[in-house]
């Protein structure tokens, strides 16, 4: 029997929606949601059935046997899981409370389950990935407009011109922007994109600038001046909506082309050409911060400058600008019923400080690497029980030594995942998640310019011993006495909670997989109805609140030194076809691009008489590894390059196992590096030495 499916993709965490062919119970098709991509998907969504039909993932619960990360572990069954962790959980929680456990995850809509979790057992310690992705951007966000990063929508369509930081839209894409992207650009947008090395975007562009590593503060501090010099910015929307114009004149004065050639390496000529451009094109401008804007000390108010650019432009709230993303009551509908709300709320202080120790952070999902502070210090007390959900930071964090000498002092470690990620196999239970083909999950809202109802619908059944996280939760809730929280029986209960009151129904999504809340997008009144939640209520150029906090506003740019020879800034990227660390044993995906390579530019390369194709060694604070380098013009000489994600350390991951470098090995000491205004990891601020690797044969020649 044959049968269609709407459902969301699980290949990464852009979850483009997707239609699921299922013959005789087997998934035979993925292609994108014709309603929305036009059937396109990228590699990695189609390498979907790779990933669910093979063995190398976890099969069943595991419960680990002698040491921690040795792995050694026995099969058991759901019931023996559930009862081991809820068990151990239910004794720290009688010694220490419900707050001495904390559960980290990968972000996302769905989130619901995990915070009612939570929320149930009395912890605040609730989590996520984004202190190593995208905190500094949302803090400076939040700065300037009181709104989030994700507050905004990219109007790609009717853009003018494009500018981009590193953000490789091509490459580290989602599929529906890609597109859009793509044919913006056949239709005459221009597109500036910064990067300190060329990308398959920056291939694509109308101005190419490589800068030099960690200065995009120092451009973009030159671009603020030469547009506010030769007046080229948007004088009606700031007078009407800006706080500390005159503030940020003043600041920028000494900033010149000139100035900002000398730390950049971007011509003084160049720059001024942008801004002249930009001049012509603006409102339908955009700048966007994209998520890293590199990984520096500074790169908050790296961040910050780019969302004052986009301020300049005018641009909020225009067409080809950015269109402030709406919820259900911006069109006065109901929301979702949110599962989360039916615990009472906790009031316990956060562990990782941010809320009362640290004010200037959105507490949200707090900061992950300060619960390790936490955890080796017992301050501002005991935390003894993590559970990882969907989460790797053995991956994703700094310093593998450093998180595991905090791992270890704690007295239970459970993984929820449909993988094997290096923290699940560093923990002491392992409850595996069906694959995404194989589950049920919430519903959530999509904000955007209209706003939608999305789900993931289950379109085959579990091929091994997994489960889905409502279930997960639900059955551990119970087990703690906290199962009142969880009053659904099956994903189709939990939905009709969740869409009480809001007039739809579950079959509401059967005919395209989502549901639009509205026909036609509305725009804000960009005279008098635009809602920015700062404390002035207006875009602040200059903010009171960051102040109180002992932060300047706009910070004076500090010089970074040039690098000794033979010392570099390993930047990181991804591939178009890898996902951070998840990807590189799917047998599709690995057939395509099995191996890292070291990309360094190639005059320095030889002046350090390495070849292309050459091993080299790279080493940062004792921690050594082995790659193949990858000589190209297309890189600054103070960089080298790597896709991120390989070098995996789990044994029964056969195909990946031991291939490739693992760049976060080599940022020793950043766990404890991070912005202090934006809570960011600063990856960059550490750096490697590359050296060739002679072979004994060699040596002894
Ligand atoms: N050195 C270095 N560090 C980095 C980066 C880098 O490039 N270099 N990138 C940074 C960035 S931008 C990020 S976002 C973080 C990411 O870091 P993580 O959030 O840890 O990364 P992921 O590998 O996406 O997700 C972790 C685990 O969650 C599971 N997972 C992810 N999405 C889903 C899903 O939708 N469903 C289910 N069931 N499981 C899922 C995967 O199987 C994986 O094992 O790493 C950051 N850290
Ligand atoms: N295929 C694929 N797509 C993805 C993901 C994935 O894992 N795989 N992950 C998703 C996630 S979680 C994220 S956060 C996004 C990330 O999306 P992007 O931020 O676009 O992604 P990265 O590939 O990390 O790109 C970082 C770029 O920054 C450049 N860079 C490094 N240092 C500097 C600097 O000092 N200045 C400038 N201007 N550039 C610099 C690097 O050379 C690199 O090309 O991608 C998302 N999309
Ligand atoms: S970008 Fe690719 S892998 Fe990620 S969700 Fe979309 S189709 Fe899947
Ligand atoms: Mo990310």
């Amino acid at each position: 029997m044959k049968k269609s499916v709407y459902s969301m993709c699980g290949m990464c965490t852009v979850r483009c929606p997707i239609r699921v062919e299922v013959e005789d119970g087997r998934a035979t098709w993925i292609e994108g949601n014709p309603h929305i991509l036009g059937r396109s998907l990228c590699g990695k969504g189609s390498a979907g059935l790779a990933f669910h039909y093979q063995e190398e993932r976890p099969q069943g619960p595991m419960i680990r046997q002698g040491l921690r990360g040795g792995g050694q572990w026995k099969r058991v069954t759901w019931d023996t899981a559930l009862d081991y962790v809820a068990d151990k959980l239910g004794r720290i929680m009688d010694r220490y409370g419900g707050r001495s456990l904390f559960l980290s995850c990968r972000g996302g809509p769905f989130l619901d389950l995990p915070k009612t979790f939570l929320k149930a057992v009395g912890s605040p310690n609730f989590t996520n990935h984004d202190a190593s992705c995208a905190r500094n951007v949302h803090h400076a966000s939040l700065s300037v407009y009181g709104l989030g990063r994700k507050a905004f929508n990219y109007d790609l369509k009717n853009c003018r011109h494009l500018v981009l930081y590193g953000r490789n839209m091509l490459e580290s894409l989602k599929v529906k922007e890609s597109k859009e992207l793509m044919s913006s650009i056949a239709s005459g947008m221009k597109l500036t994109y910064i990067d300190v090395r060329q990308t398959v975007t920056g291939s694509k562009a109308s101005r190419f600038w490589m800068i030099r590593p960690g200065t995009d503060y120092a451009l973009n501090l030159g671009l603020i001046h030469t547009l506010i010099r030769e007046e080229a910015y948007d004088k009606a929307f700031v007078e009407r909506w800006c706080e500390g114009f005159s503030d940020l004149c003043d600041f920028v004065a000494p900033y010149s082309p000139e100035w900002t050639e000398a730390r950049t390496g971007i011509p003084a000529s160049e720059i001024e050409a942008l801004a002249r451009e930009l001049n012509q094109d603006r409102p339908r401008v955009v700048f966007h911060p994209g998520w890293m804007l590199a990984r520096y000390m500074d790169s908050f108010y790296a961040s910050r400058s780019t969302h004052i650019l986009n301020v300049l432009m005018g641009n909020v709230e225009t067409e080809g600008g950015q269109i402030v993303a709406k919820g259900p009551g911006d069109y006065g509908k109901p929301g979702l019923n949110a599962l989360a709300d039916l615990p009472p709320k906790v009031t316990e202080k956060r562990a990782d400080g941010v809320g009362w120790k640290y004010t200037h952070f959105d507490t949200g999902p707090g900061l992950f690497h300060l619960f390790y502070s936490a955890i080796l210090n017992e301050d501002p007390y005991p935390v003894k029980a993590y559970i990882s959900y969907r989460h790797d930071p053995l991956t994703g964090f700094p310093d593998r030594e450093a998180q595991r000498a905090a791992l270890d002092k704690l007295e239970l470690m459970v993984a929820l995942d449909a993988k094997f990620g290096e923290t699940t196999w560093y923990g002491d239970v392992i409850l595996p998640l069906s694959g995404y083909l194989e589950k049920e999950s919430p519903i959530a809202v999509q904000k955007g310019k209209i706003p939608r109802f999305i789900v993931r619908r289950k379109a085959i059944e579990p091929l091994y011993d997994s489960r889905a996280e409502w279930w997960i939760f639900k059955e551990l809730a119970q087990r703690l006495g906290a199962g009142d929280y969880f009053p659904y029986d099956s994903p189709e209960e939990m939905w009709a909670f969740q869409l009480k009151g809001t007039g739809y129904t579950i079959d509401d999504f059967e005919e395209k997989g989502f549901v639009d809340l509205a026909d036609k997008a509305i725009f804000l009144d960009r005279e008098n109805g635009l809602k920015f939640k700062t404390p002035s209520g207006k875009i602040e150029l200059t903010s009171l609140s960051l102040e109180k906090a002992g932060f300047p506003s706009l910070a004076p740019y500090q010089e970074r030194p040039p690098l000794p020879e033979g010392t570099f800034r390993l930047v990181f990227g991804r591939h178009a076809i890898h996902a951070h660390g998840h990807t590189q044993n799917n047998p599709l995906l690995h057939e395509i691009f099995k191996e890292n390579t070291l990309w360094i530019n190639a005059d320095t390369a030889r002046s350090l008489r390495i070849q292309d194709g050459d091993l080299v060694e790279v080493s940062a604070g004792g921690i050594k590894a082995d790659i193949r380098a990858r000589l190209t013009p297309f890189i600054h000489p103070e960089a080298v390059f790597t896709v991120h994600g390989f070098g995996r350390t789990v044994p029964l991951l056969k195909r990946a196992f031991g291939v490739g470098m693992a760049d976060q090995r080599m940022a020793k000491g950043c766990l404890k590096k991070y912005d202090p205004v934006g809570g960011g990891i600063a990856y960059l601020e550490s750096t490697v030495q590359v050296k060739k690797k002679t072979s004994p044969k060699e040596k002894a020649a």
